[in-house]
């Protein structure tokens, strides 16, 4: 890899909190100005300042791009993600409910005539550049090793990688537990085949890019991130069996906001502790798999087996066991309870999973249980728990949509006041998967 230049010009405006997006709150609208391909949106009634994406930071970038290397590029966009419920049970073979969200990573692609690969970074300022036909063998902790990660997979199975010029820019927040790599990985993958006129089904699309993050970055991610960052559906939470593969799409009721809360608390699944997590469940699905033939992973242990024999387990991988089994089942309920509209329930369980989390699967940190037990008190919230990996990042909550605003002012103040760090919060749209833009 050479580095080949850094570009400190200052960017735009890219906190987190000036991307929030609340279009259900035009009502308070006061002042509306463009910025950069954000729509700047002041309210009366409002503390927050919110901000719309809208189609002017495609053209921006488009600019960008054409500035730095010349030629029309194609534009993909894919989305970061928020889990409802359903957390570590992915690499288990078990069950999730995450949704896509209105943070993307957008890749502006365009070929070239030799073999070189040249990506530019708008996020890390910085331009790299590789020979696409000696691509490096290993990571080497760097942003581009998601992509090099990808291109290497698609080589693989014998998609020609042909030189190509990428301009690349992420507004999910990064170490939020939202997904920014996955994103990254979906974006690339679909303009690396944009750009090889090939096309591979989705689901396809989704396994390539958790390989490239399984084997050439080193991070032992399940598969929900990458596959709900290709399949998501506007409005709709994706319920996925991680083991079959089958979906379903289930719509969210128009009358709850999904509202993430950031910790500020870095989050990485590259850490240590997460691969970790994954050994102590496939040692605790090793120990059942002995006493019953049939068992591949931990969602094939019942509550039952799990109750005659989990007294035999080490006490750590028992609390990793009995918190995948029942998340499981939580999922499979949760599901149910959103069908039925019955959101009472469906808080309740998220707030199960966050306790299962944070006693027996141990992924959660002071500042997410802060967050957590203060949305609780609010008026409106049906529900909030961790969400992602853990260790720091973000909550989500259900909160009817009408105690939005106020949600938001309580929360940021309190949590300030307990923690002494000011939060975002990102009232989330629910959007579709990686699409091409341009
Ligand atoms: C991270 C991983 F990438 C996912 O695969 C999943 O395991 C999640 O943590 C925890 O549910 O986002």
């Amino acid at each position: 890899m050479r580095v080949v230049s850094r570009d400190f010009r200052p960017s735009q405006d890219n906190s987190a909190a000036a991307r929030n997006r609340n279009p259900q709150n035009t009502d308070a609208v006061q002042k509306i100005g463009h910025v950069h391909g954000y729509t700047w949106r002041w309210g009366t009634k409002r503390i927050l300042v919110t901000v719309e994406k809208n189609s002017d930071h495609l053209q921006q970038l488009t600019e960008k791009f054409q500035a730095r290397f010349g030629g029309e590029p194609m534009v993909v966009e894919a989305p970061g993600r928020v889990n409802l419920i359903g957390e570590h049970t992915d690499y288990n073979d078990g069950f999730v409910l995450p949704a896509a969200i209105q943070f993307h990573t957008t890749v502006a692609i365009g070929p070239r005539l030799d073999r070189r690969l040249i990506i530019f970074s708008q996020n890390y300022a910085e331009q790299v550049e590789f020979d696409a036909s000696g691509l490096p063998s290993v990571a080497r902790k760097h942003w581009s090793d998601y992509i090099v990660g990808v291109a290497r997979k698609l080589q693989e199975r014998a998609i020609p990688i042909r030189g190509a010029s990428l301009f690349v820019h992420g507004d999910v927040p990064q170490g939020a537990g939202l997904s920014s790599s996955a994103s990254l990985e979906v974006a690339v993958c679909r303009a690396f085949l944009e750009v090889a006129g090939q096309t591979m089904p989705s689901v396809d699309v989704a396994l390539l890019c958790q390989r490239a993050e399984n084997e050439f970055v080193g991070a032992r991610c399940g598969i929900m991130d990458q596959f709900v960052s290709t399949r998501a559906e506007r409005n709709h939470a994706l319920q996925l069996d991680c083991r079959s593969l089958e979906y379903s799409q289930q719509p969210l009721p128009s009358d709850i906001r999904v509202v993430i809360c950031n910790t500020m608390v870095k989050h990485s699944v590259a850490g240590g502790e997460y691969n970790q997590r994954r050994q102590e469940c496939e040692a605790g699905a090793r120990f059942f798999a002995e006493r019953r033939p049939g068992i591949q992973a931990l969602r094939d242990v019942s509550e039952d087996e799990f109750r005659r024999y989990g007294g035999e387990l080490p006490e750590i991988i028992r609390k990793r066991c009995r918190h995948v089994i029942a998340e499981n089942a939580r999922v499979t309920e949760a599901s149910g309870a959103l069908r039925q509209n019955d959101l009472g329930t469906f808080g309740k369980l998220m707030e199960a999973s966050h306790a299962s989390l944070r006693h027996d699967f141990e992924v959660s940190c002071p500042e997410l249980d802060v967050m957590v037990s203060l949305a609780n008190g609010i008026d409106g919230v049906y529900g909030a728990r961790m969400t992602g990996g853990g260790f720091g990042g973000c909550t989500v909550n259900l909160v009817r949509a009408e105690s939005v605003e106020t949600f938001q002012k309580k929360i940021t103040a309190q949590y300030e006041h307990a923690v002494g760090q000011r939060p975002e919060i990102y009232v989330c749209t629910v959007e579709a998967g990686v699409r091409r833009v341009r």
